[in-house]
């Protein structure tokens, strides 16, 4: 099975099997309590959706159809011209979260031609919109529109509109939706980034050869082969680079379902919208500064403390600037969670990149400032007594490594977090139509519905 579309037909009896026996036989098994305090406080702890491939652990942070990330680091195949040496190719990844198996070397190979073959081309319609939008218009905005653009390319749509398929097939048409949407984010990546930085001209070369993340890279101008070379990265720099963004994407691919934007794309997707529509408004949840938004954040707030600070070791005054943030009521950006109660596993795996290469960092300040920070923010956060998770996020390391490469639009750079978390939520997208879970439609409770309830 060298197709991940067949690998996934393989899987589907059995699961949908047994759903079925499961919805049959035990639907009235309580999941738990849901609470007045649910209800008033963003649905927190409230266990009420299915999802199939990640699961969060409070402590021990994200696994991937039970792996953590150390596992897919040992397990899921890489490039096949790093020999071993560099990170898993997030195409893994994606074979990993669509069928719940490690895909061999050549089932990742496959897929990662397959993407590329259809990746090479983005829709003319959608790079003519994305060349007409105003060139300070948020780039995250950018990517949702040229997203909700594609739709007009959608199979499953253009299907579902003639009237032709049944519920049982839907998947099929949603699979190759998806599989042509995580296909053209580096090339719509590559156009948003452009116009910043380029007034529209291409700064790279999409390569049919060469793997998703690479070709993300190239479009950005960071890969010496391929692009016109505006950063000037030397080889190994560049190979660096590279493998930053398979390691960043492989690793954001997916936080459980209960997140945002994974939240938003299942949401509207069971409404029928095509992946397109689905994902662009996850992509404009993924925007907001509570949310992925915060890889931006993270590194406006590292730039605006270096400047203000004597130096970064200076403890007193990092500290000092923290509680300034705090006294007005401003979030320290990368820092707390949701549902983590531990620092964040992704963190981790971000700043061993940075410790496998201690020459290339050692000079960047502002890598010194986010390492000191993790240090430092948790005991600040802490005595500020608030925050039920004091310990950095994912999005406090990665956004300023981007940036010491040379990403130095600190607004776009959420628009890399846009392409990795395509991935999860739309693998979640095929399994809810293969597996047929209806319209999310959860009940809301009015103020005197609640006041009934508590008896006041
Ligand atoms: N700085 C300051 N205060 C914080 C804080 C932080 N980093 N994290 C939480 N708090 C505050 C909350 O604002 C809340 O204050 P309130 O009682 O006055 O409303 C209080 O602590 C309790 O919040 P919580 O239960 O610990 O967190 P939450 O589930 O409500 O929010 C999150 C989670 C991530 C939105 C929050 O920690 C935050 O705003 N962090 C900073 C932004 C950030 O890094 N976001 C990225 C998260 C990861 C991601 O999605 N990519």
């Amino acid at each position: 099975l060298f197709n991940l579309k067949a690998a996934i037909a393989d899987a589907i009896p059995k699961r949908r099997e047994e759903l079925l026996r499961i919805k049959k036989n035990f639907s009235d098994v309580k999941v738990g309590d849901i609470t007045v305090g649910s209800v008033l406080t963003g649905m927190r702890g409230n266990q009420s959706m299915y999802w199939e491939s990640t699961t969060l652990d409070p402590n021990e942070g994200i696994r991937f159809h039970g792996r953590t990330i150390a596992d897919c680091q040992k397990m899921l195949p890489g490039a096949p011209e790093d020999n071993g040496d560099g990170e898993f190719l997030p195409e893994s990844m994606l074979w990993l979260l669509m069928t719940g198996e490690i895909p061999t070397e050549e089932q990742s190979r496959q897929l990662t031609q397959e993407l590329a073959e259809r990746g090479a081309k983005l829709p003319s319609h959608t790079e003519k919109l994305l060349t007409s939008l105003p060139r300070d218009m948020h780039p995250m905005t950018q990517l949702a529109i040229a997203l909700a653009s594609m739709n007009k390319e959608s199979i499953f749509a253009k299907k579902y509109e003639e009237g032709s398929i049944g519920k049982k097939d839907y998947w099929e048409y949603i699979y190759e939706d998806v599989l042509n949407l995580i296909a053209v984010l580096p090339r719509i990546t590559g156009k948003i980034y452009s116009s910043l930085v380029n007034d529209g001209e291409p700064l790279g070369h999409f390569n049919v050869e060469k793997d998703w993340s690479y070709n993300i890279a190239s479009l950005l101008g960071m890969t010496v082969r391929d692009s016109v070379n505006v950063h000037s990265l030397t080889k190994e720099r560049s190979n660096d680079f590279v493998n930053l963004i398979r390691l960043y994407c492989g690793i954001h691919v997916d936080h459980e379902g209960g997140n945002v934007s994974a939240h938003t794309t299942h949401l509207v997707g069971s409404a029928l919208s095509d992946p397109y529509l689905s994902y662009s408004s996850g992509i404009m949840g993924l925007a907001g500064p509570l949310h992925g938004l915060a890889a931006q954040e993270v590194v406006r707030f590292l730039v605006e403390m270096e400047n203000d600070v004597d130096s970064v070791e200076n403890v007193k005054q990092v500290e000092d600037y923290l509680w300034k943030v705090l006294n007005s009521n401003r979030v320290i950006p990368g820092y707390g969670h949701a549902v983590l109660r531990k620092p964040d596993p992704r963190f981790d795996a971000m700043l061993n990149f940075t410790e496998a290469r201690p020459q290339e960092f050692k000079s960047n300040a502002k890598v010194q400032l986010m390492k000191n920070l993790s240090k430092i923010a948790p005991r600040v956060l802490q005595k500020h007594g608030k925050t039920k998770n004091p310990y950095p996020n994912v999005d406090s390391a990665s956004g300023i490594l981007f940036h010491h490469y040379g990403i130095d639009q600190l607004l776009f750079i959420t628009v890399i977090f846009g392409c990795s978390r395509a991935m999860g939520p739309l693998s979640q997208l095929v399994w809810d139509r293969i597996l047929g879970i209806p319209i999310e439609r959860p009940k809301s409770l009015d103020l005197s519905s609640i006041k009934k309830l508590c008896k006041i």
